[in-house]
């Protein structure tokens, strides 16, 4: 069986890999996520599972699996990738994630209000992978769960 602790979901291209590498210290290097990859600490799944709606199934066996539910959304995304109160059908905690909070097209607000109709609540984690923008303070939160 896997025993790793986090599920990562966001739409294609919000950035679940990238983080994983940033928290590893391994260079950023873009790979599309192809299929379902569990490491030690993470379960990361395609975007496609969330944008595809014939497929939340499997995001919602996975979270059986895991401790707590990291759902990312993409500061610079302009549309809804979760449906309204979806993280309702979780019975684990569920963290926001805002990814590429340095791009300059990055919209805060909007990002926040996206994660807030999926049913997250706040305090959001609001991260750059590439600038390593609070990023030591999830390897935090890591720790303290793997203990
Ligand atoms: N500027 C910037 N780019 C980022 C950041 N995080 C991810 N990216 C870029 O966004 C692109 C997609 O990132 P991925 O990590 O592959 O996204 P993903 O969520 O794993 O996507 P799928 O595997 O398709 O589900 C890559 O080109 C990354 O370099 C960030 O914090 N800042
Ligand atoms: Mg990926």
């Amino acid at each position: 069986m896997h025993d790793s602790k986090i599920l990562l979901i966001g739409g294609v291209g919000t950035g679940k890999t990238t983080l994983k590498q940033a928290l590893s210290d391994l260079p950023l290097i873009y790979q599309k996520t192809q299929a379902l990859n569990f490491s030690e600490v993470f379960i990361d799944c395609p975007g496609e599972y969330l944008e595809i709606p014939r497929y939340y199934h499997v995001i919602i066996d996975l979270s059986h699996q895991v401790s707590e539910i990291w759902a990312l959304q993409d500061a610079t995304k302009t549309y809804l990738t979760y449906p309204p109160k979806f993280v309702r059908v979780f019975r684990k905690p569920v963290i926001g994630v805002i990814t590429k909070i340095d791009l300059p097209q990055a919209n805060l607000e909007a990002a926040r209000s996206f994660l807030n109709n999926a049913g997250i609540a706040q305090p959001f984690y609001e991260i750059s992978a590439l600038h390593k923008k609070n990023i030591q303070i999830l390897r935090t939160r890591i720790e303290c769960l793997t203990k």
